[in-house]
């Protein structure tokens, strides 16, 4: 139930056709509708949202703020109606004007302003703190374009603009009254004095323009609304005299600069995209905006920044932020005339980081060149930090070695000296987390092991969650009733109590309506596929499911190997392969990544050649559900039996989609990687499929490892290789998927794809007899939803909260 009066829902709704449209309500398109709903909702989200702010600032909360380059909201509609409790009177409303409501939320655009498992993170923490009654606001960028759509052209994965109608958004409000003007590139003048004069003049800057646009967040129940606050670059041709220094007007109209483009588009998580100054930009664009409306907020109530870090925490989701070190110290010791030494204790003191990923590649350095250009005055601070840095390491131990000096200085010399971000993250922060308990280690022990040494008490471990309302209540509304009856509602607030649903485990009429609420959602699912994909797919077979972004580590290709081998051995050997198997697979690829896009051309042609083979009798299909995002999510999660999280173990940070699928009911198959290692410990080793090596006999195997030894020695998956170095699949185009056997065969094959190849079999072969056994696998199912009660992501966010951050829950 919610708090508020719902009777002023139909008036709103009234009003906004006829006065806002200006149309006659039989004369509104389904759009409208969706857009008077929208509105009808926004009018609460906006009530709420004042008593919330007016409630933080008299009380002189600690507010926190989520800088992150990607927020991944998905549609909104549904989970708004949720939160504020009115989900069913609104459907009951509309029903009288003979609008359906489910059919309506499917109007709603998918806003894809994320790549993939970071970007929803930081979604799920927006509505996590909005839900525990918290001070806590997203910071992002406000992108014209979110990632690429993926179509599917002839099995190969093509990219089609994104574009999101943001200014049409019903959700997305755009504050005329506030704008930040951000300098960028220019010059400093005047050189730095060591001994704690800092007056350099930065000069000859042009102009960004941000612009807020608020989209209000709601908690469960709606006692509290937050925002995430998303900036537009704006072209500043009419900006306001008074914003400069008397005479500098005319100057800044000459030195601005094209910043439309600036919030255009979102950037892939792309290897060959990193380094592009646009990026930079973009970061620096996001921190300069957030940290400008931060401090305007702290001003208006504290004249002093001595307690600036007990009123303000900033979280950076990943490096992407991680100028908001320097852009801290530059607005405290610039223009606030703050000594270097206070300054920088209080941007420790405000910072924390979270690091995502372990992976090489995927780590950002910038070229010094570049942050010269476009933030002169940032980069003679990085050097000045950096400096204070290296002086503080010696002087503390002075046997410390070059080489610990050289991996931990923020500046990485060689051909093109680079400014290491995480080194910048690290140094300017006070707390430093990873994302599942195997990841936070590793990062201690071997991606930054010297700070690990130097600063243990920095370091700590934040295992990711996931929102019980978005990925089960909203999504999965058959599983949700079926809960709820059991044991009552306060789960969705509450997703430790969910553990109350074992006490029915005996109960078989209990577990056959579970395998009835499954059953609806594959069928549910195998009709969108029927739709998309013109193919059938039978609801009674085994939903096995692989949806993540396209990636070797991520080993999509274990997953084909593993699927052919079962084709072949129907085909060659009449084997019988148990239970019939439909293997699901959707995710995008970086469009600069050619191998992972071969793997997507890979899954097509494998499924066209064994969905048409009559020899299968259907015991297999194959299906790729194109254009991977939040909403497709939705309808994929609770229809899987089982859930492929098969990364090589070290590599996947967390995961978050294992906690998804395993609350859903899926069964998970699994490395010992990321919070997989979590999700074992919870649901038991006898509800969950472990198998393959684990983190440390990967980094022992490593230096040895030579496929081809298994090749030689495992005459089925010579087979498989062998049918993939030929043209079984590839009869149109001959040759096509060499590369991908040289690159399985080749020593140094990283991800250990054969390696781990039998002991995957093995464990499918597990899955298939264990499926037949209707009774256990419901039981094992129940378990998996029982037990996944610490995935929510609410528990991270009281982590977050209580160790980091020094937040509360402010209920008033
Ligand atoms: C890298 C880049 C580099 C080029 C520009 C755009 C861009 C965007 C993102 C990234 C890397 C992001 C790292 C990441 O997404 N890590 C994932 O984080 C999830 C949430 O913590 C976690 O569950 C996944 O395991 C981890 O892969």
């Amino acid at each position: 139930m919610s708090y508020f009066d719902f009777s002023n829902f139909e008036t709103s709704f009234n009003n906004y056709i006829k006065y806002i449209l200006g149309k006659q309500f039989e004369h509104a398109s389904k759009n409208d509708q969706l857009n008077a709903v929208s509105y009808a909702v926004g009018k609460y989200l906006i009530d709420i949202s004042y008593d919330t702010q007016k409630r933080y600032q008299e009380n002189d909360v600690k507010r926190l703020h989520y800088l992150s380059l990607e927020f991944l909201i998905g549609r909104l509609l549904n989970n708004n109606l949720l939160n504020l409790g009115i989900y069913k009177r609104c459907k009951r409303f509309l029903e009288t004007k003979g609008i359906d409501l489910d059919l309506l939320v499917e109007e709603e655009r998918d806003p894809a302003l994320g790549n993939g498992g970071l970007g929803r993170l930081a979604a799920c923490f927006l509505d996590s703190l909005a839900c525990l009654n918290m001070p806590g606001f997203g910071y992002g960028i406000n992108y014209d374009y979110g990632l690429f759509k993926q179509v599917i052209v002839n099995g190969y994965q093509k990219e089609k603009p994104d574009y999101w109608p943001n200014r049409r958004s019903p959700w997305l409000i755009r504050r005329t009254e506030e704008r930040y003007m951000v300098p960028i590139y220019g010059r400093v003048e005047g050189s730095v004095d060591r001994d704690g004069e800092y007056n350099p003049t930065w000069t000859n800057w042009s102009l960004l323009i941000g612009r807020p646009h608020d989209i209000l967040v709601a908690g469960f129940e709606g006692r509290t609304v937050n925002y995430l606050r998303l900036f537009t670059a704006e072209a500043s041709e009419d900006f306001d005299i008074d914003i400069f220094n008397d005479g500098d007007y005319f100057k800044a109209v000459g030195r601005k600069i094209k910043s439309e483009t600036i919030s255009k588009i979102l950037y892939p998580s792309d290897s060959k995209e990193v380094g592009k100054e646009l990026r930079l930009v973009q970061e620096y664009f996001l921190v300069a905006c957030s940290l400008k409306d931060i401090i305007r907020k702290y001003e208006m109530d504290h004249h002093t920044f001595d307690h600036f870090h007990n009123k303000v925490a900033i979280q950076l989701n990943d490096t992407h932020p991680a100028l908001a070190v320097a852009e801290l110290m530059r607005i405290l010791v610039d223009e606030k005339g703050i000594q270097w030494e206070t300054a920088w204790e209080i941007t420790k003191k405000t910072l924390g980081y979270t690091n995502h990923t372990l992976l090489p590649e995927a780590l950002e350095t910038w070229p010094v060149t570049i942050l010269e250009r476009v933030v002169p005055r940032h980069m003679q601070l990085i050097y000045e930090i950096n400096q204070r840095f290296l002086e503080y390491l010696t002087v503390r131990d002075p046997d410390i070695t070059i080489e610990s000096i050289a991996k931990m200085s923020i500046i990485q010399e060689g051909p093109v000296k680079q400014v290491r971000m995480a080194n910048l993250a690290i140094i300017g922060s006070h707390s430093i987390n990873g994302v599942a308990r195997v990841h936070s280690d590793l990062v201690k022990t071997q991606l930054v092991p010297e700070f690990y040494r130097l600063w243990p008490e920095r370091f700590n471990n934040k295992t990711n969650g996931v929102s019980p309302r978005r990925w089960i209540a909203a999504c999965n509304p058959g599983l949700a009733d079926f809960i709820t009856e059991a044991i009552g509602r306060r789960w969705v607030g509450d997703l430790s109590r969910i553990w109350e649903l074992e006490t029915f485990e005996n109960d078989p009429g209990f577990l056959d309506r579970l395998g009835e609420i499954k059953l609806a959602n594959k069928e549910a699912l195998a009709t969108l596929i029927r739709k998309k994909l013109f193919l059938n797919v039978d609801p009674q077979s085994i939903f096995d499911i692989h949806a993540k972004r396209i990636h070797e580590y991520k080993r999509q290709l274990l997953n084909v190997i593993h699927i052919i081998h079962l084709y072949l051995s129907i085909k060659e050997d009449g084997k019988d392969i148990g239970h019939p198997r439909t293997f699901i697979f959707s995710g995008k690829a970086a469009p600069g990544y050619h191998f992972a896009k071969l793997i997507i051309k890979l899954i097509h042609s494998v499924a066209n050649v064994i969905n048409k083979d009559p020899d299968i009798h259907d015991m297999i299909k194959v299906a790729f559900l194109p254009d991977y995002r939040v909403t497709l999510a939705e309808r994929i999660i609770p229809a899987a039996d089982v859930s492929e999280q098969i990364s090589t173990a070290g590599m996947e940070a967390s995961g978050t989609g294992n906690m998804k699928f395993a609350m859903n009911g899926a069964l998970t198959i699994g490395t010992l990687d990321g919070a997989n290692i979590e999700i074992a410990e919870q649901v038991g080793g006898e509800n969950i499929y472990i198998f393959g090596l684990t983190v440390d006999e990967v980094e022992a195997f490593r230096p040895n490892y030579e496929p081809k030894t298994f090749y030689d020695e495992d005459p089925d998956l010579k087979r498989v290789l062998k049918a993939i170095y030929s043209n079984l699949f590839c009869s149109d185009e001959p040759g096509i998927f060499k590369p991908v056997f040289s690159q399985l065969m080749g020593n140094g094959e990283h991800y250990l794809h054969l390696a781990d190849f039998r002991s995957y079999v093995a464990t499918q072969l597990k899955i298939g007899n264990d499926y037949k056994d209707r009774a256990k696998w419901l039981s094992m199912s129940l378990k998996n939803i029982a037990r996944t009660g610490m995935f929510s992501s609410d528990r991270a966010i009281q982590e977050y909260a209580d160790g980091i951050w020094g937040i509360r829950s402010f209920r008033g």
